[in-house]
């Protein structure tokens, strides 16, 4: 009997579904079909063949074993970055959570006359860079809200104070969103909004703003902010102009698979045409204190699925990152086994995720971040925002030099 899965999605990339055979009495589908497929998509890999929407969606039924999809994204991994697992020393600023969005799926953002709204002045954006200098950090991730009342200035003198006093921090900063805000509020193009940021200390761009690209999902969770179409412009533009970015997935809310594999196939899209993205970071959704408190987090094997599918999708981003945030420890070392090489960092000041609920620690020391890539059978090598070595002086941790640039896409 056939069955179609995936079905009421207008198809916007390619094919909206497959068919499956199905086993009529279980509505699951029938092993020697799995097999049949897993061995012709196991050809392809092997052989550095680019997988289809098709596959993707294949490979996001939970029928299709999950140990073998990950086995699959293991050995890409373990072609592209060895047996390194990659972590660095970072720090987050959000210099306000209010914000002029209602994005639902947030639970950082704030009114503005809520009593939990904060802006940051000058002195506390200093302590934070201090603190950041003192700990070792080589990065700072700087997002926050669209405040109703900070001009664009304010945004880039959170940067210029920053870049003045900590000249080695590199500054990870903006998404789409804020870009756009900011061209917005100046009237100026991308371009010029990039090149006066990069001015003032920009260094890279951070992957998040991106949720899912298909409009049948955006226009439900983030309906008002910066649409899919500015979220390339913008990642084009700072690919155009030797600005290094990142790119993400905010999974396991409203979205099908079919959403998931759409959004996956844009990104690599834009990185056949630039080539600019670092590496990839599916995000799961964590529901608590925001709009869509009703909805269940993804479960561990929806988070390692996500991985190891974007892994094999994903064959011109060299690195995908395990937010060990996000996932949680164990999880997150589990995922260094399904296509992930990347452990994000030691974090500190993480907001975005622990206002929604999740029950990860604030902070990993480096002893510990390097013990669970060891445990996990990784070699770990502490990169910093640019996957260059960092070299620290083993006299004094707090002092870094950059050593070889390792690879990227
Ligand atoms: O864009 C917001 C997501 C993103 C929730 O570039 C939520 O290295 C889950 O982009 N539950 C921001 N997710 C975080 C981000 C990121 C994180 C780590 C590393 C990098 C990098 C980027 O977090 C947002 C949104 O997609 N988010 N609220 C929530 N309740």
């Amino acid at each position: 009997m056939e069955s179609v899965l995936n079905t009421n999605e207008p198809p916007s990339h390619g094919r909206k579904s497959i068919t499956f055979k199905v086993n009529p009495n279980t509505n699951q589908m029938i092993a020697t079909e799995i097999n049949a497929r897993l061995r012709t998509i196991r050809d392809k890999v092997e052989s550095q063949e680019r997988l289809t929407m098709d596959d993707g969606l294949f490979l996001y039924q939970p029928d299709v074993p999950l140990h073998e999809v990950g086995e699959l994204a293991d050995l890409v991994r373990q072609r592209m970055n060895g047996n390194v697992a990659y972590y660095n020393i970072n720090t987050h600023l959000n210099p306000t959570n209010v914000c002029v969005y209602r994005c639902r799926f947030c639970a950082f953002r704030a009114d503005l006359r809520d009593p939990k709204g904060y802006a940051m002045d000058d002195e506390q954006v200093i302590a934070r860079g201090q603190e950041a200098t003192d700990n070792g950090c080589t990065e700072m991730h700087i997002v926050g809200g669209l405040h109703h009342q900070r001009p664009y200035e304010w945004y880039r003198g959170v940067l210029s104070t920053l870049s003045e006093n900590f000249p080695k921090l590199h500054l990870k900063a903006w998404t789409p969103v804020e870009i756009n805000w900011f061209e917005f509020q100046t009237k100026n193009s991308t371009e010029w909004v990039m090149n006066d940021m990069r001015e003032a200390g920009l260094g890279s761009l951070p992957g998040g703003g991106a949720e899912i690209f298909h409009p049948e999902v955006r226009d439900e969770i983030c309906e008002h902010k910066a649409n899919t179409h500015a979220w390339f412009h913008t990642h084009r533009t700072a690919h155009q102009l030797g600005i290094r970015s990142n790119c993400t997935m905010l999974y396991g809310h409203i979205e099908k698979a079919y959403h998931r594999v759409d959004h996956l196939l844009r990104l690599r899209e834009l990185q056949d045409e630039t080539g600019g993205f670092q590496v990839f970071i599916p995000l799961a959704f964590h529901p608590e204190n925001t709009k869509l408190s009703h909805l269940k987090k993804p479960s561990a094997l929806d988070d390692l699925r996500n991985v190891a599918v974007s892994r094999l999708l994903l064959d011109n981003i060299q690195h995908i990152k395990a937010y060990w945030i996000m996932l949680g420890i164990g999880t997150a070392q589990t995922a260094l086994s399904y296509g992930a090489d990347d452990i994000d960092g030691t974090v500190r000041h993480e907001l975005i995720y622990h206002d929604a609920g999740a029950t990860t620690p604030e902070f990993l020391s480096v002893d510990r971040i390097r013990e669970l890539i060891i445990e996990a059978g990784r070699v770990p090598v502490e990169r910093n925002t640019i996957y260059q070595e960092v070299i620290r002086d083993p006299n004094d941790f707090s002092n870094w030099s950059i050593g070889e640039t390792l690879p990227v896409s």
